[in-house]
C-alpha cells in the first residue's frame, strides 16, 4: 500500500515515539484507532489476496461506530441496532446488524458494511462501489425506526449516502429510547498494576435506560481479590433500585493477595430489566519489557532520572511510578538506576 523509500523507512522508525505521546494523552481513543486501523488493514489484505471465483470484487468495508444513548445521555449497552441501505435508483436493500455492547466509555456500537465492485454477487448482501449509487440509510433499534429528525447530527440518517472504500463513519451519537424495564452497565474494568499488599478502587455504573423502574442486585462471581464496596466496607451484594433515567455507582476494590500477572472476576448485574456481566481484571506484577523512558516523552532524559530517584526515596510497595522498577524485583533500587544510566549512555 505504501512505497518504501529511504524517507519512508526513517519515518517508520520514529513512529513509536509519536504513538507513545498520543497514547499518553488519550489512551482510549488511540487504542480504538489502532484496532480499527488494524482491522481495516486485515480486511484490505484479504480483499486483495482472495481472488474471486465469481463477479463482485470485495472492497474494504465501511466501518460505522459511535454511541447509542438515551435522550438523557445514558449509554445503552444492549439491544438490536440495524442499518438499512436502500439504493435511490431502486433495487434490493442491504441490511446490516450492528454489534451493541459496552466497548469503551464512548463507543457502544459498531458495524461493518460490505462493499463490492459490481456486478454484485447478491445485491442484498453488499453495497455497490464505484457506481455513484446513492443510498438512503434508515436505522432500527429493537425493531423500531430510529427518528432521523431527533438525530440531526447523524448526517448518515438524513442525507443520501454514496459509499467510499474503507470509509470510517463516526463516531457519532444515536439517540433512542428503549421502552419498559431496561438495564445498561458501563464497560469492563481493568485495574492494570496494583502492587501486592496495596489496594485500588474503581466504579461501575448501572443505568436504567428504559421507561419503567426496576430492582435487582449486583455481586461478584468470585469475590477473592476483588470486592464490592458500600459505605467504605466490603459487601457481598449491592441492591439495585432504579427509576427511569437514574444511575447507580458501584465501587469495586482490588486487593491483590498473590503476585500474578492476571487476576479476574465477573461483575454480575441481575435485574428485572435484564442481566449483564462485566469482566474485572488486574495484575499484581508488572509484565512486559521495561522502558527507562519513564515520563514517556520519547527520550531518556533528566526527567526520567528525577522520577526514578523520587520512587527510590518513596520506595515500594506504594511507589508512585511502579514502572521505575526496571528489573522487576518489586522495589525501586540500585539495579534500576544502573539500567537507566546504561540506557542513558547508549542513546
Ligand atoms: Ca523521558
Ligand atoms: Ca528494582
Amino acid at each position: 500500500m505504501t512505497v518504501e523509500t529511504s524517507t519512508g523507512t526513517q519515518r517508520h522508525k520514529e513512529q513509536p515515539i509519536h504513538e507513545k505521546c498520543i497514547g499518553n494523552a488519550n489512551q482510549g481513543s488511540s487504542n480504538m484507532g489502532k484496532i480499527m486501523t488494524r482491522f481495516l488493514l486485515i480486511v484490505w489484505g484479504l480483499a486483495t489476496v482472495v481472488s474471486p471465483t465469481q463477479a463482485g470484487i470485495p472492497e474494504p468495508p465501511i466501518f460505522i461506530l459511535g454511541s447509542l444513548q438515551t435522550p438523557g445521555g445514558l449509554p445503552i449497552s444492549r439491544g438490536e441496532l440495524r442499518f438499512d441501505f436502500t439504493p435511490a435508483g431502486g433495487g434490493a436493500t442491504v441490511s446490516v446488524d450492528a454489534f451493541v455492547g459496552a466497548f469503551t466509555r464512548s463507543v457502544n456500537f459498531f458495524a461493518f458494511v460490505p462493499l463490492e465492485r459490481p456486478p454484485l454477487d447478491d445485491p442484498s448482501e453488499a453495497l455497490a462501489f464505484g457506481t455513484q449509487e446513492n443510498y438512503t440509510v434508515t436505522a432500527y433499534f429493537n425493531g423500531e425506526l430510529v427518528n432521523a429528525s431527533a438525530n440531526k447530527d447523524v448526517k448518515l440518517l438524513s442525507q443520501p449516502f454514496s459509499p467510499s472504500r474503507a470509509e470510517l463513519l463516526g463516531p457519532f451519537t444515536i439517540m433512542v429510547q428503549p421502552t419498559g424495564q431496561q438495564v445498561s452497565v458501563s464497560p469492563a474494568i481493568s485495574f492494570a498494576y496494583v502492587p501486592n499488599g496495596s489496594q485500588a478502587e474503581q466504579l461501575f455504573e448501572v443505568y436504567n435506560v428504559g421507561t419503567e423502574s426496576f430492582s435487582g442486585a449486583a455481586r461478584l462471581a468470585e469475590s477473592m481479590d476483588f470486592s464490592l464496596v458500600s459505605g467504605g466496607v466490603p459487601v457481598d451484594e449491592v441492591a439495585i433500585g432504579l427509576g427511569p433515567g437514574e444511575t447507580l455507582q458501584v465501587a469495586v476494590r482490588f486487593t491483590p493477595s498473590i503476585r500474578t500477572a492476571l487476576i479476574e472476576d465477573t461483575f454480575e448485574v441481575r435485574t428485572q430489566g435484564g442481566d449483564e456481566d462485566r469482566n474485572v481484571s488486574g495484575a499484581s506484577i508488572l509484565t512486559g519489557p521495561s522502558d527507562p523512558d519513564l515520563d514517556g516523552n520519547g527520550v531518556i532524559d533528566e526527567f526520567d532520572f528525577y522520577i526514578m530517584v523520587l520512587n527510590w526515596y518513596r520506595s515500594t510497595p506504594n511507589i508512585p511510578k511502579p514502572e521505575a522498577d526496571l528489573n522487576r524485583d518489586d522495589i525501586a533500587n540500585h539495579p534500576d538506576l544502573v539500567r537507566m544510566i546504561r540506557a542513558y549512555g547508549q542513546r
